[in-house]
């Protein structure tokens, strides 16, 4: 956080990627302008053949109405881009703007708003807060056994792989400093499902940032369709793999120079 907001209240933004959400789109709407009132909420939508993407601008000229500003904005993209793409495009919409903290939030019900106030009370002294399934006090609603393993097994394997000290790298409830958000190469990153999770937190780390974890209950979809496929997790096993490697190999360098 920049010495400019201390004693101010940082200005938030929170992005929500959305394609075919209009079951959840509203209610998730509804829950962050209840308990984060003060946050500016960015809808992406990938033209999303649901419609989403207009119910998206109808929600945000009645939110500016009622609250007298424009609240909710919306982006509209072409097509179907992918999640990480999406995120990119917001993060530097947020840094146009002048956010000092750009959080990422799913729209399908699975981050509850009503833990957003503790990754915001954390971000104050940290440049990443990962909302986590996988530390203490932190749980999965309805989620089969099977993506249970998965989720923790890929934050094992990017743990071990990596040395990225992480218990939930591939969660995607986020707080991100500007600060830390303005010195990434934000258009160098190419992952674009789970695996935008892992490579963003390892950029974190490389950058020399501090990243922290709270605990948040994350809660199965109920309405709609996961996005999440075979070809998600391959590209994150796939990626993770190749970058431990060279990590490794940076590191046997680095020791031999020493030597
Ligand atoms: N703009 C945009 N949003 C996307 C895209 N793919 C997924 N999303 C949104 O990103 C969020 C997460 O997608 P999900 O399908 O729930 O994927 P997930 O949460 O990783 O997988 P599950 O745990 O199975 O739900 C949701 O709000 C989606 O609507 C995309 O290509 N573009
Ligand atoms: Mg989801």
């Amino acid at each position: 956080m920049t010495a400019d907001n201390v004693g101010t209240q940082p200005r938030v933004l929170v992005i929500i990627p959305t394609y075919d959400e209009r079951e959840n789109l509203p209610g998730a709407l509804e829950r962050l302008r209840a308990n984060v009132p003060h946050a500016d909420l960015l809808v992406v939508d990938d033209g999303s053949p649901d419609g989403t993407g207009d119910l998206a601008e109808e929600i945000a000229a009645r939110e500016a109405v009622q609250s007298g500003r424009p609240v909710i904005h919306v982006m509209h993209r072409t097509g179907k881009l992918g999640l990480g793409t999406a995120y990119i495009a917001g993060f530097h919409w947020a840094l146009e703007h002048g956010y000092d903290v750009v959080v990422e939030m799913d729209a399908d019900g699975s981050h509850r708003a009503e833990d957003l106030p503790l990754l915001l009370a954390a971000v104050s002294g940290a440049d990443l807060v990962i909302g986590s399934r996988w530390v203490p006090g932190g749980s999965v609603v309805n989620w089969p056994l099977a993506r249970q393993a998965l989720s923790r097994g890929a934050s094992v394997y990017t743990r071990l792989a990596l040395g990225l000290p992480v218990r939930d790298s591939t969660a995607g409830f986020r707080a991100y400093s500007a600060d830390i958000l303005k010195q990434l190469p934000l258009d160098e990153v190419a992952s674009a499902g789970y695996c935008f999770q892992i490579d963003m937190a390892w950029r974190v780390q490389r950058a020399g940032g501090r990243t922290v974890e709270v605990p948040i209950t994350f809660v199965e979809r109920v309405h709609g369709q996961s996005k999440m496929s075979h070809s998600i997790v391959a590209e994150a096993l796939f990626n993770v793999t190749g970058w431990g490697i060279q990590e490794r190999a940076r590191q046997l360098r680095a020791l031999l120079r020493r030597g």
